[in-house]
């Protein structure tokens, strides 16, 4: 005599009763990448490096949930631990993973370990030695007083003046028609310069007369913490590049306060640049 189907029902194995449009429950299929390899890291707190891309493809028939373990040796800072993912099948799908280790760190080889189960991927990273900057503002610490989402706080002393690539590397604040903002640099030594150089929006399709700064002073400081001192004062300024020179003196800091831009709206730096010649 058959049993009651609910008595079959219970009998069955939970995986049974999953529907068979469901992910698939292993990782076998997951292959894991990461580029660049070996990855640079330089360290400086605002230096554009440590930026790895993170990767994973599922090369089963199913589509899978997948969870990948990252870690690495204890010099350096992970800006994530773990990615995890709905996986289609074929397509890969990206995170970013930053690497930082302090100011001071030796120049070494150390790896991080990317791993999906009992699969492994490990990733080289290589600590590169302080490069010798001329613009003694390159990937220090920046400051502002606020910074927009979309923005890096760091874009306006990454190194790179393009305002084509203006998404990617430059600064704005977040506080829209409200002023004044202020963004600056702090130095960890008194550094001497003579020469300040600030790069506002300026592209083809935005500007400066539209979109960059327009009312502006360039400040400096000798002590943390102390008074600033106004270098020189802009006001209704509508060129991109600007450059202000003066007797060499040390600083500990570099600032510029925004009271207008020519769009009225967003205080936008693309790079903020400071040289002894
Ligand atoms: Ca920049």
């Amino acid at each position: 005599m058959p049993r009651p189907r609910s008595t079959v029902l219970l009998a069955l194995p939970l995986a049974l009763l999953v529907p068979a449009a469901a992910v698939a429950s292993s990782n076998d299929h997951v292959e894991i990448s990461a580029t660049p390899q070996p990855v640079e890291v330089v360290p400086l707190p605002c230096f554009p490096s440590g930026k790895l891309t993170l990767g994973m493809t599922n090369t089963g028939r199913k589509p899978t949930i997948a969870d990948m373990h990252v870690s690495g040796d204890l010099a350096l800072t992970l800006s994530r631990h773990q990615f995890s993912s709905y996986l289609p099948v074929g397509q890969l799908v990206k995170a970013p993973l930053e690497i930082t280790v302090p100011r001071g760190t030796a120049p070494a080889n150390h790896t991080v370990d990317l791993s999906i189960d009992r699969d492994h991927l490990k990733v080289p990273v290589v600590v590169q030695p302080v490069p010798v900057r001329d613009n003694v503002l390159l990937g220090e610490q920046a400051a502002a007083s606020s910074t927009n989402g979309d923005m890096k706080l760091c874009g306006g002393v990454d190194g790179n003046t393009d305002s084509e690539q203006w998404g990617a590397s430059g600064w704005h604040d977040a506080t829209k028609g409200v002023f004044p903002d202020t963004y600056g640099v702090d130095l960890v030594q008194p550094t001497t310069i003579r020469r300040i150089v600030l790069q506002t929006l300026d592209s083809r399709r935005y500007p400066a007369a539209v979109m960059g700064l327009r009312d502006f002073d360039v400040q400096v400081r000798a002590t943390q913490g102390g008074p600033w001192t106004t270098v020189q004062e802009f006001r209704g300024n509508t060129t991109g590049r600007l450059t202000v020179t003066f007797e060499p003196m040390a600083v500990v800091a570099v600032q510029v306060v925004v009271h207008d831009s020519n769009d009225h709206g967003y205080s936008r730096i693309i790079e903020l640049e400071a040289y002894d010649n």
